[in-house]
């Protein structure tokens, strides 16, 4: 079975996305490629031999020899195009966050509650990477005790131009939010979110330091630095009564020269994170053959912006807030 898809988006996360479904992954056919921007989608759609562009989603969402979607559009159309999807019964993976508005989140919920089934997979993909794989696997087997911290730094080289100050934490955090809940298979209790002072205090994307409270009684900081500058740097450990677990990026090699040995950093995340990237394509992809849900729910990407919007506001407040989460469906009690 060739699934086809549509591919909503032709921005770095599209593009990437359909470099990884037409040249790494077998099964799938990319349908259509669609953009606001018609040149964008086109030159896409060139790059990977695939025949039709489009500048309308809700007619990508519809057509009906397309069997799935994958959206990369801008945060902001995420939830509604999810939602779309849902009602259409079509498979979705999309990109995180779903959405920056946790009332947006829980009407894609609605939507996979009434269905009775769950067709929307979130794009936090760290969890399908071999490191972050490793670390929670440690956890699992008892090696290193019970988990009492994680430590967290993602490092951007740069902010994109759009880039605004909340969108630390309600853009780039969310993997650390997704990613540490499902490592410690806990929910948070309260965020704190902190603010260095700088040199240049109105540069968009400043540092922020966020420490978050688990109902298992852990402690997990989140440092966000999207203008790092040196190279794309995220590290984690976590930290058990009996070990710990520190995350190793991906090294080719090292090069040794000028009395220096020296490895190089990544210029941002999708070499970081590549073999995630096509390990959860894969699984969606899977997914959608034998209609058991991998990954990330929208129920996670409604915690992952429940744990931002309760940092937006420590940060806006200067103290700590508490995360409130509605009533989990049952459709989202089965862990996968
Ligand atoms: C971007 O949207 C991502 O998802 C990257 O993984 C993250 O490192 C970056 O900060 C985000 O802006």
């Amino acid at each position: 079975m060739t699934i086809r898809i549509g591919l909503i988006g032709a921005g770095i996360m599209g593009a990437d996305h359909a470099r990884i479904l037409a040249e790494e992954l077998p099964g799938v056919s990319l349908h259509t490629i669609c953009d606001a921007d018609l040149a964008r989608a086109r030159a896409i759609a060139d790059a990977t031999g695939t025949a039709n562009v489009s500048s309308d989603p809700a007619s990508v969402i519809a057509d009906k020899t397309v069997d799935a979607v994958l959206i990369a559009s801008p945060d902001q159309t995420h939830a509604p195009l999810s939602k779309a999807c849902v009602e259409a019964g079509k498979p979705v993976l999309c990109e995180k966050p779903l959405s920056q508005d946790s009332a947006e989140c829980l009407d894609v919920i609605a939507a996979e509650t009434r269905r009775g089934k769950r067709l929307v997979q979130i794009g936090f993909m760290r969890r399908f990477d071999p490191a972050y794989m490793e670390m929670r696997g440690a956890l699992q087997s008892g090696r290193i005790g019970k988990a009492v911290m994680m430590h967290n730094f993602h490092r951007n080289v740069s902010a994109p131009a759009n880039f605004t100050g909340q969108m630390a934490i309600t853009n780039s955090a969310p993997h650390e939010f997704d990613i540490a809940r499902f490592v410690l298979d806990t929910e948070y209790e309260t965020v704190s979110v902190f603010r260095p002072r700088l040199s240049d205090p109105a540069k968009a994307g400043s540092p922020v330091f966020m420490v978050l409270s688990t109902s298992g009684g852990q402690l997990v900081n989140v440092e966000i630095n999207n203008n790092a500058a040196y190279g794309y740097d995220v590290r984690g450990e976590l930290v058990g009564e009996q070990g710990s677990v520190f995350l190793r990026s991906p090294v080719a090699s090292e090069i040794h020269a000028g009395l220096q040995a020296a490895t190089a950093y990544p210029a941002d995340w999708r070499p970081r994170f590549a073999e995630a990237y096509r390990r959860q394509n894969a699984a969606w992809l899977k997914s959608i053959e034998t209609g058991v849900p991998v990954g990330a729910s929208a129920w996670d990407g409604y915690a992952a912006t429940l744990a931002a919007e309760a940092g937006v506001t420590s940060l806006d407040e200067n103290r700590p807030v508490a995360v409130s989460s509605a009533a989990k469906p049952k459709l989202y009690e089965d862990r996968t």
